[in-house]
């Protein structure tokens, strides 16, 4: 035989057998993390999950620990549980929290997956509870009973772009129950989003309990658009809301508008009325009818229990006052009243947020723009020493539809296609608000048009995990093309999670 043929043959021998070998995910960097990590390194084994596994976690981050146990518990169908240790073990999964920002900040966070151990080492908890869900996204979405679970080694070494990263939840157009809310907290944790801001006042329905003014509930939460039965939040559910985020490392904001979008809170009490007549009901979806009135005294008196007992109940540093469409309110009656709740709201030790009109009043040192509409306010807002969060309707509304064929959501700033919402640079969209002006971004969902949760799963999934990358991802770092493919691997997921998602046609979906 000549030399060229024995080699031949020789290269197909080693191919036919390497074409046996069982197919192991051994390569790390090709798991379509999103968010998208600073960086990925394979190594090219495999780490077996198994019953035998043990967690360790460093004493206090118990809590992180037994949320890894049970998330791999359910997709394995193991029993692992948690012990404390106090250095590495040499065998099993260890997560660890320096209390140092070190090189990749607090929030940052470094992942090592070697063939007998796997840690998770983070500045402070939040960056461990990141790297958790970093961890969770390396594995099967589900795994045959029994059947070894390998997990590709390697390492991630991982940091946030921006600080702020949230989603609101409008539970006030159509109430939510505190499952619901859980489960939409359940999917802001699984993509390191770490705010959540929720909408507790409108015209049609006041959510939360208030002791010092019983009828807002009684009253007030009594409806919802469409006249359905609405509902409220007591004190001890917002707070089990409030516990149960802070477990996966987020903050709630609350949010009461005023002084318009007071509709509910005008029908329960007749006296914080100019005319001293309470208002009927109002189930429809017009804004901007209605106004609290700004020259009684009652209704600063109203404002400071409202602000005192629920920043009572949030451990979080915002207050969200709304301020969006007072079209009711002259603009000279706005701005003093603003002022006057922002003096109310800090005076309770929270920080104010608003819609970008609230950028009207001063001064605006400690406080946030919420950015959404108005360019011009919102820049009027910088230039009076606030901070911005990025909202854009026109890209990061979770109520507008995909497009005409959408049969839930709005479209008065356009349709929002899946590559639509993902392909913008919050540092850049806006002319005069830059980078260092910029807190985060965050996506609202309004609910005129969703009245459960299978309902906002379509309008949320597929886009939310795209808000969660521009919040946590550079801008150099991301790029549409390639994030699809990574988006097109977390259907699968979806359907794992039971989430009813939009099967965006711009995606190509793996079965
Ligand atoms: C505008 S955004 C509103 C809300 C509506 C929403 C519907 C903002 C500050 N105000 O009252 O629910 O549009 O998309």
């Amino acid at each position: 035989m000549r030399i060229n043929t024995i080699l031949l043959l020789a290269m197909s021998i080693t191919l036919a057998l390497l074409s046996c070998t069982p197919k192991t995910p051994t390569d790390l960097a090709k798991t379509g993390f999103i968010p998208k990590p600073v960086s990925v390194t394979s190594t090219g084994e495999a780490f077996i999950l198994k019953s035998s596994t043990g967690i360790f976690v460093q004493e206090g981050q118990q809590q992180t620990g037994q949320y890894l146990a049970d998330e791999l518990n359910k997709i394995t169908g193991l029993s692992l549980t948690v012990e404390t240790a106090t250095e590495t073990p040499s065998n099993g999964i260890y997560l660890f929290v320096s209390g140092e920002a070190g090189e990749l900040g607090m929030e940052g966070y470094e992942l090592t997956i070697s063939k007998k151990q796997i840690t998770v080492s983070a500045g402070n908890p939040a960056g461990c509870f990141y790297g958790v869900q970093t961890l969770l996204q390396t594995l099967p979405v589900k795994v045959n009973p029994g059947e070894p679970v390998e997990i590709a080694t390697g390492s991630v070494s991982d940091f946030p772009e921006y600080t702020f990263r949230g989603a609101m939840l409008d539970v006030a157009r159509h109430f939510f129950s505190v499952d619901e809310v859980k489960q939409f907290i359940d999917f802001l944790a699984a993509y390191k989003m770490n705010v959540l801001h929720l909408h507790l006042s409108d015209d049609q329905g006041w959510r939360i309990e208030i002791k010092s003014w019983p009828k807002l509930t009684e009253i007030g939460g009594s409806t919802e658009v469409g006249g359905g039965e609405g509902g409220f939040y007591t004190q001890e559910q917002y707070s089990e809301i409030v516990r149960y985020a802070h477990e996966r490392q987020i903050t709630i904001i609350p949010e009461i508008d005023m002084p318009g979008h007071t509709n509910a809170a005008l029908a329960s009490y007749p006296e914080l009325n100019c005319n001293g007549k309470a208002t009927e009901l109002y189930t429809g979806t017009e804004v901007g009818f209605s106004t609290l009135c700004t020259d009684k005294e009652i209704t600063y008196q109203f404002i400071g229990d409202v602000v005192r007992e629920i920043s009572a109940l949030t451990p979080g540093p915002w207050f969200h006052v709304g301020g969006d469409e007072s079209h009711s309110t002259p603009i000279e009656d706005y701005i003093p009243f603003v002022n006057r709740v922002q003096e109310i709201v800090v005076s309770n030790g929270k920080k104010v947020i608003g819609w970008d009109e609230i950028a009207n009043a001063a001064p605006m040192e400690n406080a946030t723009v919420q950015f959404w509409a108005d360019i011009k306010n919102t820049t009027l807002g910088v230039e009076k020493g606030a901070k911005v969060i990025m909202s854009p309707a026109a890209k990061a509304y979770l109520d507008m539809q995909y497009d005409s064929t959408t049969h839930l959501g709005l479209h008065w700033a356009g349709y929002i296609e899946v590559d639509a919402g993902y392909s913008w640079d919050p540092a850049t969209l806006v002319p005069g608000v830059s980078r260092e002006n910029i807190l985060g971004v965050e996506a609202p969902l309004w609910s005129e048009t969703v009245t459960n949760i299978d309902e906002v799963e379509y309008l949320v999934f597929p886009r939310l995990p795209g808000y969660a990358e521009i919040g946590w991802t550079s801008p150099e770092n991301r790029n549409w093309d390639e994030y699809k493919l990574r988006l097109a691997q977390h259907g699968k997921r979806f359907e794992a999670k039971g989430i009813d998602f939009y099967r965006s046609k711009l995606v190509p979906w793996e079965e």
